[in-house]
């Protein structure tokens, strides 16, 4: 167990208020977020991004949420609304969407600090003692009441959490921080050129996860006076942070799994290659991520669906999938699936094979088709016959995305088909 004196945690938590930040845009994903918002990128087979970070919340026994939207938000508010919104207000319980609503100035959302700022009056209504803000674009199984507990212990204004990791992974992609003996926070710089390295280990450095506990009062202070400085990008990792570790208590908060020997898992699922390798690495017998453990279950929103089925084909094929995930609602029919993902309602048609890929919901692979190491988005027909994955050059030529890993993305604009699918 995270913790010996539960009460105690959950005090913390029940005067926590989360805001998870769901309004990046996630470029590097390229066609996979032209219509969606990273946070709700599908993932694990019938889960959305978002859902690990509300689920983390609700776990850790936070449970007053605001999701902060922004871009492309439309399927990623349906979902929070169907899945995530039946918590009792009258309980203490809420799941909040809040859409840039221009209500403290005629802008948009600017950068992170200032999507905090424009729901201020929100977040004061509330009137919580500390308030967790999270970032709603990684998947990953956390204890927050741990990180609250740090803060707490320390004295601190704010805590940020921190995970150690290779300074190539870090290198112009994460907030690194330099620590003193006590964990305060000495030095910070946002995605630098030449991360710091630890003292222990010249290979690894301390990384913002982007997950922050404030002091609320501390909060409205620091944001209130970004606010009124012109010359700032409203940003938490490039304005509020380096400002505040200057003249506050700022601590860092190491992130270590709670789970028996599980390591710490966290991964930013932000490119085609990392979104792909994440999905096919559940598919070892003993993953990583944990999506089976019932003292931490993982809610999302759940469609009534019959169960998937394997079944015979009019020729007596067996359709049939090995070393795969495979959702409800999914017809595997004289065909083979093997080392695969597959979301809710995929149907894969007699004599055509899939391997090494990722199949997003409401997939249609029709007869004879062959495809190898390939993420189809959503509601994609594959015509009878296709083969993807086996000649990257055809590939390419026929528009669909082929990584720097070999990974090819085929989207239903790319097949030429009609684009309003809902
Ligand atoms: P990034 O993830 O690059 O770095 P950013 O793009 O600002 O920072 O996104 C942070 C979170 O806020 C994401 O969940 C994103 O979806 C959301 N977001 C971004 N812009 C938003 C907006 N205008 N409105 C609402 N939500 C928005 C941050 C830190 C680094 C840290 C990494 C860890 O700045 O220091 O290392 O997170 O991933
Ligand atoms: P998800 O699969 O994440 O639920 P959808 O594919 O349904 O997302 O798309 C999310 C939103 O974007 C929906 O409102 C959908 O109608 C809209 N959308 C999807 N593709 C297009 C497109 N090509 N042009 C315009 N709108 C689109």
């Amino acid at each position: 167990m995270p913790n010996p004196t539960p009460r105690y945690i959950s005090n913390l938590t029940r005067e926590t208020y989360a805001l998870i930040l769901a309004g990046g845009k996630g470029s590097r994903l390229h066609e996979l977020t032209d219509w969606r918002a990273k946070p709700a990128l599908y993932f694990g087979g019938k889960f959305r991004v978002i859902d690990f970070t509300l689920s983390n919340c609700i776990n850790s026994g936070i449970r007053r949420v605001g999701v902060v939207t922004q871009y492309k938000s439309h399927s990623l508010i349906r979902h929070v609304m169907r899945g995530w919104g039946h918590f009792k207000k009258e309980l203490g319980e809420s799941v909040e969407i809040l859409p840039a609503s221009q209500r403290y100035s005629d802008n948009w959302y600017q950068g992170t600090a200032d999507a905090v700022f424009q729901n201020i009056d929100i977040i004061r209504y509330e009137l919580p003692k500390y308030v967790i803000i999270l970032s709603g674009d990684h998947v990953y199984r956390m204890d927050y009441a741990g990180l609250l507990a740090t803060h707490e212990k320390s004295g601190a204004d704010m805590t940020i959490s921190c995970l150690e990791v290779p300074i190539a992974e870090a290198t112009n992609a994460f907030g690194v921080v330099e620590v003193d003996s006590h964990n305060k926070i000495l030095g910070f710089e946002e995605k630098p050129p030449e991360p710091k390295a630890l003292p222990s280990d010249p290979e690894m450095c301390l990384a913002s996860m982007g997950n922050y506990v404030f002091n609320t009062s501390f909060l409205f202070e620091q944001l209130k006076k970004d606010a009124q400085n012109e010359s700032s990008g409203r940003d938490f990792g490039t304005d509020i942070i380096p400002s505040v570790i200057k003249t506050n208590n700022v601590y860092a908060h190491k992130f270590r799994s709670h789970f028996g020997n599980e390591k710490a898992y966290w991964r930013d699922v932000g490119t085609l290659d990392a979104f792909w390798q994440a999905n096919l690495e559940l598919l070892s017998p003993t993953p990583a991520l944990n999506l089976y453990d019932s003292k931490w279950p993982i809610w999302t929103y759940q469609e009534q669906l019959p169960p998937a089925k394997f079944v015979f084909d009019d020729d007596g094929r067996r359709g049939m999938a090995l070393d795969s995930v495979i959702s409800e609602g999914c017809i595997i029919s004289g065909a083979v699936v093997r080392r695969s993902v597959l979301f809710n309602e995929v149907r894969v048609c007699s004599y055509s094979e899939v391997e090494d890929s990722v199949i997003l919901p409401d997939v249609v692979i029709l007869r004879h088709c062959r495809i190898r190491k390939v993420i189809i988005d959503r509601g994609s027909v594959i015509p009878e016959g296709t083969v993807i994955g086996y000649d990257h050059k055809h590939d390419k030529a026929r528009g669909f995305r082929v990584t720097e890993k070999g990974v090819v993305l085929v989207t239903r604009e790319m097949l030429g088909l009609s684009t309003g699918f809902d």
